[in-house]
């Protein structure tokens, strides 16, 4: 399809492209296709801008990350297909962090496809393609990982996630943080740092916010963070946009003065247009 530049939605449609090419090499399985618009119509209800508590949130995640012993992001089909190129810049910023394939839809040919997305992109070492161990008490094949990587993981980063692994990554004492436009998925409400927001978006402030820790004088920590607050904060934010959204809607459209005016025929009528 010919996309034009001057499209009012032109960088929303790209995207969709991608996805929809990667979904025919294989990359990209049809639910991701599905994730992804649901993903966009959070992104609208929040303004599609990184907010405030958002950035907030990013700062905190390139901390943790930077002050981890074995930091590690998880990736799959649809981060593979749209963002390889934010993990790659993620993984030159935060020099000690493992970058593993994880796949909920696994098969060995889509392991390789996200494996060579990531080298294209420049991400040096792959992990996660031949799986080497598995996380207990988890039915998915979300499961298998590497014994290099999420297995010891101290700090995971994972965007676009299932809640049960999620959950099953906290029960073995790793610390989540997730990326997820929904703030009322089960990965958001479990995570240890929910950030909501669009993941290329978000992958950029991580980094812009690592590069600026790793100038500073003070050492990175494994600072507290307020998740329920970064909740409330996403659902505040959409409950302001819709508001917004439907004043301006309420608001009668504005009337252009006609010279010279007439007088009305109807005493009374409503000047809303239907
Ligand atoms: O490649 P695989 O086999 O590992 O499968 C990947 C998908 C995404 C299909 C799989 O992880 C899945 O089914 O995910 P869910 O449970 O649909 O959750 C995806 C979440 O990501 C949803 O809550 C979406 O709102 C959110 N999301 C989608 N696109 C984006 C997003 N969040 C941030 N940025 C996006 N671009």
């Amino acid at each position: 399809m010919q996309l034009s530049p001057r499209h009012p939605r032109y960088a929303s449609l790209r995207v969709r492209e991608t996805l929809a090419r990667a979904h025919e090499s294989g990359l990209v399985v049809l639910e991701g296709l599905i994730a992804h618009g649901r993903g966009e119509t959070f992104d609208y209800f929040l303004g599609e801008r990184t907010t405030p508590s958002a950035r907030k949130a990013e700062r905190v995640a390139a901390e943790w990350l930077l002050a981890a012993e074995h930091p590690v992001v998880s990736v799959n089909g649809n981060v593979a297909a749209i963002a390889a190129g934010e993990v790659a810049e993620l993984a030159r910023a935060i020099p000690r962090l493992a970058v593993e394939v994880n796949l909920f839809h696994r098969t060995g040919p889509r392991a390789r496809l996200v494996e060579a997305a990531l080298w294209r992109a420049g991400v040096p070492r792959v992990l996660g393609v031949r799986p080497t161990a598995i996380i207990p008490g988890l039915p998915s094949d979300r499961a298998r990982v590497d014994r290099r990587g999420i297995f010891v993981a101290d700090v995971c980063l994972v965007p676009l996630e299932d809640g049960d692994r999620a959950e099953a990554l906290q029960a073995l004492g790793k610390r989540v943080i997730s990326v997820d436009l929904n703030p009322l998925s089960r990965t958001s409400q479990v995570a240890d740092v929910p950030i909501v927001d669009e993941v290329r978006r978000a992958l950029r402030e991580i980094v812009r916010a690592a590069d600026a820790i790793k100038q500073s004088p003070n050492p990175p920590r494994l600072v507290p963070f307020d998740r329920y607050r970064a909740l409330g904060d996403a659902l505040a934010t959409i409950d302001r946009e819709l508001t917004r959204a439907a004043v301006r809607r309420r608001r009668p459209p504005r009337l252009r003065r006609a010279s010279p005016r007439r007088p009305r025929e109807t005493a009374g009528r409503s000047r809303r247009t239907p």
